[in-house]
């Protein structure tokens, strides 16, 4: 049975995770408006992971005996003016959202949940695949600066990652 104030830690996670999914969503969104189908595609994929992200959570908390208890989403930003500021937040949301899973980790730890820890690895693990992939875009964009030929061409390059559910815990 999973302690109350762990239960408490990862109901907050499942919402930060789909507020992740629904700022994604939102950029993916700006992406169309500019139609840089690449761009989209690369948000669809980062839509799902963090779908897939919030639905581990909630499975694991299911499986220890506990109970989900779902809470309102915020509202995402909508507007931004350009490619590059996007990423900037992505990685600026990214990097947050890697302090909050380490924030989880230090409550599995107070409550010596060790099996939460070692579920918690995945993520943990995760938050640095994820800020490295945000990190290198963001280098590329800013390569590419005014180029519009530059931007063009990593469009196709972006068009071309797929998802793969992972395998969590
Ligand atoms: Fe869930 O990893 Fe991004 O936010």
């Amino acid at each position: 049975m999973i302690n109350e104030k762990m239960e408490k830690a990862f109901n907050d996670q499942i919402n930060a995770e789909l507020y992740s999914e629904y700022l994604y969503l939102s950029m993916k969104a700006y992406f169309e408006t500019l139609n840089l189908k690449g761009f989209v595609n690369w948000m669809d994929v980062q839509v799902q992971e963090e779908h897939a992200h919030a639905m581990g959570m909630f499975d694991y908390v299911n499986s220890r005996g506990g109970k989900v208890t779902l809470k309102a989403i915020d509202a995402p930003k909508t507007e931004w003016n350009s490619p590059l500021e996007v990423f900037e937040d992505v990685l600026k949301h990214e990097e947050l959202v890697t302090s909050l899973i380490n924030k989880v980790a230090d409550v599995a730890e107070e409550v010596k949940d060790r099996a939460a820890l070692n579920f918690l690895n995945w993520y943990i693990k995760e938050q640095v695949e994820e800020e490295d992939n945000v990190g290198n875009v963001l280098a590329t964009l800013k390569l590419i600066g005014n180029d519009s030929h530059g931007l063009f061409a990593y469009d196709k390059e972006l068009a071309t990652r797929t998802f793969v559910a992972p395998v969590i815990g």
